[in-house]
């Protein structure tokens, strides 16, 4: 029989790749090549979110062990040579009551927690500070209404242009900065298009909608860089607006408050997408029209 020796194969491979990746399962704040599993929790949501990931993943694991081998069962025993003259019962009210009443209550155990953590997502508890992340095409625009009110641009570093260590299409050359341990509120809005604000490790995910201003909320319990995305398809550059956030201690936080209040005073915002707009009006109403969007 081949079968068990190519088997042994399969695994023994499975097994090389996985090797190879070290320790790629997860990591803390940015994905890492082979990734088998969510990044690295550093918010209490993101750490139940994790482990209600990993509940749900054991209960689909025995639903399906079983249902495999319940299938296993019919096929073996149950086809025409091993049982030529099939039973014809079509009824059998016990087994009925009990798989109506078994997918019940495994859906009410599955609702409980799935509730519990939708609630601790979205009641955002009361917040230290405040940033309103504004999506644009194609990056994101901060500011810190109670710190000075100051408002800055995150855009994409460019692969040429990046440092040893800071990862690709995630390096952001303004970063947005908080406190660790601090509950902060973030409002989501977007500038043009709809955009969406992911920090995978802070287990947040908000769309950005013109017009409209969303929020979330996020408590950093480790310092250090968390990166995310935009997670919504909002052009050609997509995938070149990275989030970018450093947790860094109280008193690093007042600093870089200080210095930003300076650095970014009067500075205005890129208007969204100047050239897009222009480029795309131009299609329609001739080459004279270079007005942007509106600044929200
Ligand atoms: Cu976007």
């Amino acid at each position: 029989m081949k079968f068990f020796p190519r088997l042994t194969a399969i695994a023994a491979a499975t097994a090389a790749v996985l090797g190879s990746a070290g320790a790629a399962f997860a990591a803390l704040g940015h994905p890492v090549p082979w990734q088998m599993d969510l990044q690295d929790a550093a918010t209490p949501v993101m750490a139940d979110i994790s482990s209600f990931h990993t509940f749900l993943l054991w209960v689909i694991a025995a639903i399906s062990v079983f249902v495999l081998a319940l299938l296993v069962i019919v096929i073996v025993r149950f086809n025409a040579r091993s049982n030529p003259s099939p039973s014809r019962t079509t009824h059998n009210t016990p087994i009925e009551i009990i798989w109506t009443i078994v997918p019940v209550v495994i859906l009410a155990v599955i609702a409980v927690p799935s509730f519990r953590l939708l609630f601790l997502e979205l009641d955002v508890p009361k917040p230290d500070l405040t940033i309103k992340a504004t999506g644009k095409q194609w990056f994101w625009s901060y500011s810190y209404p109670d710190n000075g009110n100051f408002e800055f641009d995150s855009l994409m570093v460019a692969e040429s242009d990046l440092k040893p260590g800071q990862p690709r299409l995630l390096t952001a050359d303004n970063e947005m900065v908080v406190p660790v341990n601090k509950v902060v509120h973030v409002l989501v809005t977007g500038a043009d298009v709809i955009h969406s604000f992911t920090v995978p490790s802070f287990g947040i995910r908000i769309d950005a909608i013109p017009g409209r201003v969303n929020e979330t909320w996020f408590k950093a319990t480790v310092e250090g860089m968390f990166y995310g995305q935009c997670s919504e398809l909002c052009g050609k550059d997509h995938s070149f607006m990275p989030i970018a956030v450093r947790v860094v201690k109280e008193s690093d936080f007042s600093a870089w408050v200080e210095g930003a209040k300076k650095k970014y005073a009067g500075v205005e915002s890129v208007p969204p997408n100047t050239l897009a707009a222009a480029t795309s009006l131009s299609a329609t109403t001739g080459p004279a029209v270079t007005t942007a969007l509106p600044r929200q």
